[in-house]
């Protein structure tokens, strides 16, 4: 409901025509799918996330400049960047400045609700969003990812559960990621992946998000099938993220 009401104040401030004219929707965006299938790349995709609901702050120092940068000089496939604000103290200007300086695929992630926001993913230079099926209605989730594709951004659709993917899949949707968090109880479970990964079926490119703490895991994710790793904390935690990164991928 927090983001019906920010939607409104931005629509209001912001008009998407605006947001049209920001050079983003000249050029061509980098696809999230063909990074994590790179064969030369780690399949990671690190995130910038200052804090959280699970953890509260998790690094209110790290810069997105120097960190975005050296995540990828680290090896990883993509960088995510929370702009949502109230939960995760993120904003748009992150994203932009991660977009400026990395020429590598950038997930938007927020909890996106409405159309106007896959505009302002655009906008500030995102190459694909995130729609969580917990969050929508199937027919929701697919007409916004349908949107996004008019705008020729990737998507990817995050699940909990098997109850939340069947209804959901379409064509339009690049990147299922299971997301090992429980919503509840904050808790994250790898088992959660393993479960679901054979249910996923193969034209999408299956990601395993949350609760990665160490590369022995990405190994056993792979081997079960996963071709992507969203990591956040276990970097963000860190004096230097992006040290935490190099030391994780070597
Ligand atoms: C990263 P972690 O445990 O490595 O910090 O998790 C990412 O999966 C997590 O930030 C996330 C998220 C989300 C955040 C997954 N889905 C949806 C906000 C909204």
């Amino acid at each position: 409901a927090h983001k019906e009401k920010e939607v409104a104040e931005r629509k209001g401030l912001f008009p998407p025509k605006l947001l049209e004219q920001s050079i983003y929707f000249e050029s061509k965006t980098v696809s999230l799918k063909k990074y994590l299938l790179r064969e030369d790349k780690s399949g990671i995709i690190a995130e910038f996330k200052r804090k959280s609901p699970s953890k509260g702050m998790i690094n209110a120092h790290a810069k997105v400049e120097r960190t975005t940068i050296g995540y990828m000089q680290a090896g990883a496939s993509a960088l995510s960047v929370l702009t949502d604000s109230e939960f995760f103290g993120g904003k748009n200007e992150d994203l932009s400045t991660a977009r400026k300086f990395n020429f590598c695929p950038v997930l938007r992630k927020d909890f996106i609700i409405d159309e106007y926001q896959i505009i302002e993913a655009k906008s500030i230079g995102a190459d694909a969003i995130l729609l969580i099926a917990a969050a929508l209605t199937p027919e929701r989730l697919k007409e916004l990812a349908a949107f996004a594709k008019t705008l020729h951004l990737e998507v990817l659709m995050e699940i909990h559960n098997e109850e939340e993917l069947h209804p959901y899949l379409s064509p339009d949707l690049d990147v299922v990621g299971v997301n090992n968090r429980n919503l509840k109880t904050f808790e994250t479970s790898i088992e959660t992946s393993k479960m679901l990964v054979d249910k996923i079926p193969n034209e999408f490119v299956k990601i395993s998000e949350s609760g990665i703490s160490d590369p022995a895991t990405i190994v056993e994710l792979k081997k079960v099938g996963f071709q992507g790793f969203l990591i956040g904390e276990t970097f963000m935690k860190t004096g230097r993220p992006e040290r935490a990164a190099a030391e994780f991928i070597e």
